[in-house]
C-alpha cells in the first residue's frame, strides 16, 4: 500500500523543519514517495532536498521560479502523482504541525473505508484541538470553517486542514486546471469541489501542534483571497 503512496509537500522557507520531517518520515515508512515542491526559496530549502535525494531515492523535488503559492504548488504535484501512477496521494505541511505518524492513518482510512477523500480533522467531538495555537487563529479558523459550513453544505467539521489523502481517481475527475486558490483557502476549494462531485470524504481525528521552528506564511493577503474565494465559488 504505502509504496502506492506519495506525500506532497510544498515549502517556502522551511530550511529549519525539512530535513528532520523528512528524515522522520522515510523512518517510519521507508516504502513510501516523497515530493517536495519548492518555490526557489531564499533560505534554500531547496538545498537541503537536493542532499538528501542522494541518501533517499524516493524523494522527488519540482523546483519553481519563485513564491506562487501552496494551492499552484499542490495543483503540480497532483499532476505530478497522477502521471507517475501514484495510487494514494497525500499532502502536508512541512512545519510539523502535521504528525508524520498519522500518514498511515490517513492512506488506510481512504482504503479500508473505501473514500474518496480523507481528511485529516483538528476537531475532536466538535471542539478544536490545537496546542499552543494563539486566539486569533483559533477564531479565525472556527469561524471560517462555520461560515463555509453553513453556506456551501458542506457538512464536514475542519473544511480548511491541510493534512488529507485523495484516491488518485478523485484527482482525475477533479479538473484541477479549474482549481483557482492560490493561498490557504485552496485546502477549502478542493474539499467542496469533491463535494460537488458527490463523491465519498471521511473525517479522521489528527493531532496538530502550532510551528515551532520558521516562520508563518499566512498573511493579510491570503486571507483577503479566501473571502474572494468563497464568492466565487458560492455565487
Ligand atoms: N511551495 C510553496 N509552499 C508554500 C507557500 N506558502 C506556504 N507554503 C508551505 O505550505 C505549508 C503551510 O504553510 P504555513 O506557513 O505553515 O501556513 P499555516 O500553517 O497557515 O501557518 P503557520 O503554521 O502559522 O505558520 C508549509 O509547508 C509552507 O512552507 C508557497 O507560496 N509556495
Ligand atoms: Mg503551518
Amino acid at each position: 500500500m504505502l509504496e502506492h503512496s506519495l506525500v506532497i509537500i510544498p515549502t517556502y522557507n522551511e530550511a529549519l523543519n525539512a530535513q528532520m520531517l523528512l528524515e522522520k518520515i522515510f523512518e517510519l515508512y521507508p516504502e513510501i514517495s516523497v515530493l517536495v515542491i519548492d518555490d526557489n526559496s531564499p533560505d534554500k530549502t531547496y538545498h537541503i532536498i537536493e542532499i538528501l535525494k542522494y541518501k533517499y531515492p524516493k524523494l522527488s523535488l519540482i523546483k519553481r521560479d519563485g513564491k506562487n503559492g501552496l494551492g499552484t504548488a499542490y495543483v503540480e504535484g497532483f499532476k505530478w502523482a497522477l502521471a507517475k501512477k501514484f495510487k494514494y496521494i497525500v499532502q502536508m505541511d512541512c512545519d510539523f504541525s502535521h504528525d508524520p505518524k498519522d500518514i498511515k492513518q490517513l492512506i488506510e482510512t481512504l482504503k479500508d473505508k473505501n473514500a474518496d477523500l480523507v481528511i485529516g480533522s483538528r476537531y475532536f467531538e466538535n471542539n478544536l484541538k490545537i496546542q499552543n495555537w494563539k486566539i486569533h487563529r483559533k477564531i479565525l479558523t472556527v469561524t471560517a470553517s462555520l461560515m463555509l459550513r453553513s453556506f456551501t453544505g458542506v457538512k464536514l467539521m475542519d473544511l480548511t486542514g491541510g493534512f488529507k489523502c485523495f484516491n488518485r481517481l478523485t484527482l482525475e475527475k477533479m479538473n484541477l486546471d479549474q482549481i483557482i486558490s492560490k493561498g490557504f483557502i485552496f485546502q477549502f476549494e478542493t474539499n467542496y469541489r469533491v463535494h460537488q462531485l458527490g463523491l465519498k470524504i471521511i473525517e479522521v481525528p489528527i493531532s496538530f501542534n502550532q510551528r515551532i521552528l520558521g516562520n508563518s506564511k499566512m498573511s493579510l493577503e491570503i486571507i483577503l483571497e479566501s473571502v474572494v474565494i468563497f464568492f466565487k465559488l458560492r455565487f
